[in-house]
């Protein structure tokens, strides 16, 4: 018996910085699908995700929602695992780069570099973005130094800094990529890499940091913490264990097949990833995959511009069978697509309601009649069953070809040219007219057999991108044998068991009212778009540490009026106040656009933290910090007020 073939495919792994969105649903989509065809193949599969939990971005926003770092990811990453699970996402393992396991292979890789002189310690001086937590060269940064990623100011920062010897394995790299050609995917992204980054020279790469502390130490040198990348690419091996003595998966997965990521992030995953592992003396994985965006309008959705789409209302509605259906439907894997309701429902309705549902509820429906339920022995073949057939028998083959290049797009069009081809042979063979005469009786038998049998082929194949459905078919099928519903049955037409008994169930997706629904889905979008699985008043923040009251003291809080409110410009979640405070008036940003309307707030009292640092916040410098209460997940936030009249200005305490 030869050896199970392995296949380890992984997604990036998320910043819990805010709710996920459609955007990386469809990443752990595309990857559930591969690891449930491999699987269905004979393959022996490991399938691998998780979040990306130190840096800066994520310090900061916990520090925003006033939470303690851990205590603000852990509720996102359960309310992301409650995601993928509505979504039926069958991951292996979920990585959180905060698990002590990731944490000490991340310091060992560190320390096996510094030791072998692939890292060295110097200065830094650079322009940063917060944001995108990258440092810019002077030649990649934007006029009036706008990151050329996020078109945000970045900051010039100079520290001391341990760096990588990228330039060192430049002309390796370029050696391998170009007699790898199956190594960076779709090929378009392997010369971007190489044009962009590779030919124009390698500049060491900055891999710590002291500007902040949310990170993974450096053990023998803790005032730095190791770099978000280098953390968050080691991942994927620290997740089988590597360097530890139980590295059982890592011996068996490594190297991976396929690392899923959005185009965004090919130049960490292609250049810095393979010479991180050159360096150590590991294999490559065997390929990258760029996809690329679901965009909004033209613009790549993303949390931190906050022109999403959750997934959560959409599953509500038309479950995740359909939404799974549509992401790898609609986009060709690679290339850039929109997301919008209406291509969604229309979608929906023609290919799922109408093609599948109508194909398998007619067939049903007719066995039902015509043969009291029971699927007919089929007698002799004619040219219209036979060409039919071969549509069936070439199906399997085609949908493998697609599958294998991850053109899951191409594979589902290869279903329904067969679902097609069936319901252009009832219009043929005008089933409902053999049905009224005896006669007839025999070739409608064959008629009824090679369409189930077609249906079967066909529930089988959508498996892994539809995991909900086929069992919805079988069972109006009337099959149970699970010898009939694997792959290898589809190696011959005609192992459907005459004499099953069939039984009609509900659509297997109704017919949606497209106005009616678009409606309830914008609706579904503004509420909150994700719930975890525990009830959130339940997990409410345990209070922070006792302080004493000179610390107290030093919050200087105010009574302020607010003279005006407007919403700022292009942000779904921010007002700009204008406060009085006695003499003073001050400008204030806070993010709570979504539970007030501006105008209702003028001449309203709110409670002030007066000394806090100034901040720009889009542009405007915010002057103090307005106190609100709010639930763990902000699903619920109200602006603390004063009871009776007091005089703007007025001192808390
Ligand atoms: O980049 N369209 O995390 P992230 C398609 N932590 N895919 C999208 C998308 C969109 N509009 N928006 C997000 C990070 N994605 C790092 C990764 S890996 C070692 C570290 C998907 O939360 C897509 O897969 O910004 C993209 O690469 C990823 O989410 C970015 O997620």
């Amino acid at each position: 018996m030869t050896e199970q073939e392995t296949f380890y495919v992984t997604t990036p792994i998320y910043y819990p910085s805010g709710h996920m969105h459609i955007g990386h649903t469809y990443t752990t989509v595309a990857a559930d699908t591969i690891t449930r065809f491999k699987k269905m193949t004979g393959f022996k599969t490991y399938f691998l995700t998780g979040t990306d939990e130190h840096g800066q971005k994520i310090e900061r926003s916990a520090k925003q929602a006033g939470l303690e770092p851990k205590e603000y990811i852990d509720g996102i990453v359960e309310e992301t695992k409650a995601l993928w699970k509505l979504m039926n996402i069958e991951y292996d393992d979920f990585i959180r780069t905060t698990d002590e396991r990731h944490i000490k292979t991340v310091q060992l890789i560190f320390r096996k570099l510094f030791e072998q002189g692939d890292i060295y310690k110097g200065s830094y001086e650079g322009q940063y973005c917060t944001q995108c937590e990258a440092f810019w060269t002077s030649s990649q940064i934007l006029d009036g130094n706008l990151c050329p990623d996020c078109k945000r100011s970045t900051e010039l920062v100079e520290e001391e800094s341990y760096f990588f010897r990228m330039s060192k394995y430049q002309d390796w790299l370029i050696e391998y990529i170009r007699s790898h050609p199956d190594f960076i995917q779709p090929p378009s992204r392997a010369n971007e890499m190489l044009q962009n980054f590779l030919l124009p020279g390698l500049q060491d790469l900055s891999v710590s940091r002291t500007t902040f502390t949310w990170g993974i130490p450096v053990d023998f040198d803790p005032k730095h913490v190791i770099y978000v990348w280098i953390d968050a690419l080691s991942n994927y091996i620290s997740a089988l264990g590597y360097g530890t003595d139980q590295d059982d998966l890592f011996q068996e997965f490594w190297p991976a097949q396929v690392h899923l990521v959005g185009k965004e992030i090919m130049r960490f995953h292609t250049i810095y990833w393979p010479i991180l592992l050159h360096a150590l003396g590991l294999p490559l994985p065997k390929q990258i995959f760029g996809h690329g965006w679901l965009l909004f309008g033209s613009d790549k959705m993303s949390k931190s511009k906050g022109n999403v789409v959750y997934s959560q209302p959409i599953i509500e509605r038309y479950g995740a069978d359909a939404l799974r259906y549509y992401l790898m439907r609609e986009m060709t894997f690679g290339m850039d697509g929109n997301y919008t309701n209406e291509a969604f429902l229309t979608r929906t309705n023609a290919d799922l309601a109408n093609d599948l549902g109508n194909l398998v509820s007619r067939t049903v429906a007719m066995v039902e009649k015509y043969f009291d339920g029971i699927v007919p022995i089929p007698s002799e073949y004619l040219e219209v069953d036979l060409e039919l057939i071969e549509v069936a028998k070439k199906l399997p083959m085609q949908f493998e070809r697609e599958m294998n290049d991850l053109q899951f797009s191409n594979a589902l069009q290869e279903i329904w040219k067969l679902i097609a081809a069936c319901n252009r042979y009832i219009d043929m063979t005008q089933p409902w007219i053999l049905g009224r005469e005896d006669s007839g009786k025999s070739r409608l038998s064959t008629v009824l057999y090679v369409l189930s049998e077609c249906i079967r082929f066909v529930a089988v194949c959508i498996g892994p991108v539809m995991p909900g459905t086929p069992q919805r078919i079988y069972e109006q099928l009337g099959l149970d044998d699970l010898m009939f519903k694997t792959w290898n049955s589809l190696h011959s037409f005609g192992l459907l068991p005459s004499g099953i008994k069939v039984k009609k169930g509900e659509a297997l997706f109704p017919r949606a009212d497209i106005t009616k629904e678009l409606e309830a889905l914008a609706q579904g979008q503004e509420d909150k778009p994700i719930k975890p699985q525990t009830e959130v008043e339940e997990s409410l923040p345990t209070v922070k540490p006792i302080i004493g009251i000179d610390e107290f003291e030093k919050l200087d809080l105010r009574v302020a009026k607010v003279i005006s409110c407007e919403e700022v410009p292009k942000s779904d979640r921010l007002l700009k106040f204008l406060l009085q405070l006695g003499d003073e008036t001050r400008t204030v940003v806070s993010g709570i656009a979504k539970f007030y309307d501006s105008e209702n707030l003028v001449g309203k009292n709110v409670v002030l933290l007066a000394n806090l640092a100034p901040r720009k916040i889009r542009g405007i410098m915010s002057e103090g910090m307005i106190l609100s209460a709010a639930t763990h997940e902000d699903t619920a936030l109200v602006l603390l007020s004063t009871q009776g009249d007091i005089t703007p200005g007025s001192r808390i305490s």
